[in-house]
């Protein structure tokens, strides 16, 4: 098959998906182009089969601000047309979807090209469902061939806020559970962070609000009461400087790293004893994922699609968003004993190779795009009367 693919290129977890799905794909034989404003911070265009397309954009003083979304639809069309897309597929709903339907509409090849958006999160909950988005994120995926959520919960919340006249499948995200996988012998780094026997918490994330990075903060002052240790933060955004005000609050700033962003987290995964994931909006958990993979268990909540990857008790703990003493009492108990650590990072990694694998979860895209291609392109039935002119 030959697939487009747009998406965020920068640091996030629906570009890192898309990402991964693409290299993937072109590693089972499928003929992947990545159409965006810069090259995915994941991407390794290594195959012959991975070609990248940059969007450019003219700049003209009448502009407010270059129109990305037409520039990015032309070149979506021009991918089309060139490559002989079969596939359109859209990561993060807006703008990829309203681009990709506009871009067929455009494309010589309309007739063969078929839409596949994949929902992640915020693109439903938060900026989706604005008011200002609303109309045309739902456009956009009653337009698409085919959709898929990476959770139930997402699922769920799609129908509920923009009741589509359309089936979404569930298709959750993966990981490369060879690449995110544990070393036993640790990698040799980890001493130039932990002194002595201080154990390793980590958070990662892009430090929005909803991430709630300062509880990470409160939960190792808290561990660090009963038991050496210190935090790793990688990523950045609005909440890091907060994060670290609290941390010198609370007398811990010496404990507390920042590594900001980085484009290959293995490493510090490989090193870490217990993975942080305190957020309030959580569609899937990219991040915890890779932890599991890596044999880290994760203390998380319990907020919208963390409970269908995160076993509490037995791959880590859920507790209810802002319950930072129930956090830290539950990680103090897995760093503290060895058995039940052992256990639960058996459990995260054997949890994440037997659901999450990129060998098991890739071919159901591929069954996905298989399907929409035998269908004829979907065409919705036509709205009804305005609300209120029924
Ligand atoms: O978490 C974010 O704010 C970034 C966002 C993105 O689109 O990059 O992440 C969303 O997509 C990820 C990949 O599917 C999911 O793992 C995250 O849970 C989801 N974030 C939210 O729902 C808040």
């Amino acid at each position: 098959m030959k697939v487009g693919i747009s998406c965020y290129p920068s640091h996030g977890g629906s570009g890192v998906v898309a990402t991964e799905l693409g290299m993937e794909l072109a590693l089972r034989g499928h003929e992947v182009h990545f159409i965006s404003y810069s090259m995915p911070f994941r991407l390794k265009p290594l195959s012959e089969r991975i070609v990248f397309h940059e969007v450019m954009m003219a700049s003209y003083p009448l502009f407010q601000f270059p129109p990305y979304t037409l520039a990015l639809a032309a070149k979506m069309a021009e991918v089309a047309d060139e490559a002989g897309l079969d596939i359109l597929h859209a990561h993060y709903a807006v703008p990829h979807a309203v681009c990709a339907y506009l871009a067929r509409q455009v494309a010589r090849s309309r007739d063969r090209l078929r839409l596949v958006t994949t929902l992640h999160g915020t693109d439903i909950t938060l900026v989706g469902s604005d008011q200002s988005f609303r109309s045309l994120t739902r456009f956009g995926i009653e337009q698409s061939d085919g959709v898929t959520a990476v959770s139930d919960f997402l699922r769920r919340k799609t129908v509920e806020v923009f009741t589509p006249r359309r089936d979404i499948a569930v298709i959750p995200n993966f990981v490369d559970t060879g690449r995110y996988a544990p070393r036993p012998e640790g990698p040799s780094c980890r001493g130039r962070y932990a002194k002595g026997g201080e154990r390793i918490l980590t958070h990662i994330s892009n430090f929005r609000a909803s991430k709630r990075a300062t509880d990470a903060v409160r939960i190792l002052a808290a561990v660090r009461r009963e038991t050496p240790a210190i935090l790793l933060m990688v990523g950045d955004g609005p909440e890091r400087t907060l994060s670290r005000e609290v941390a010198i609050e609370l007398g811990v700033d010496r404990h507390v790293r920042y590594l900001g962003q980085m484009d290959a987290v293995e490493e510090i995964l490989a090193m870490s004893d217990l993975f942080i994931l305190p957020s309030a909006n959580e569609s899937f958990g990219l991040a915890a994922l890779e932890a599991m993979s890596t044999g880290v268990p994760v203390i998380g909540t319990t907020a919208e699609g963390l409970p269908e990857l995160i076993v509490s008790g037995e791959t880590g703990y859920l507790l209810p968003v802002g319950d930072i003493e129930g956090m830290a009492r539950r990680a103090i108990e897995v760093l503290t004993d060895v058995r039940l650590q052992a256990s639960m990072a058996d459990a995260s990694r054997r949890l994440a190779v037997e659901g999450y694998d990129a060998g098991t979860v890739v071919p159901r895209y591929e069954r996905f795009y298989a399907e929409v291609l035998e269908r004829p392109a979907f065409i919705p039935p036509p709205l009804g009367p305005p609300e209120g002119l029924a």
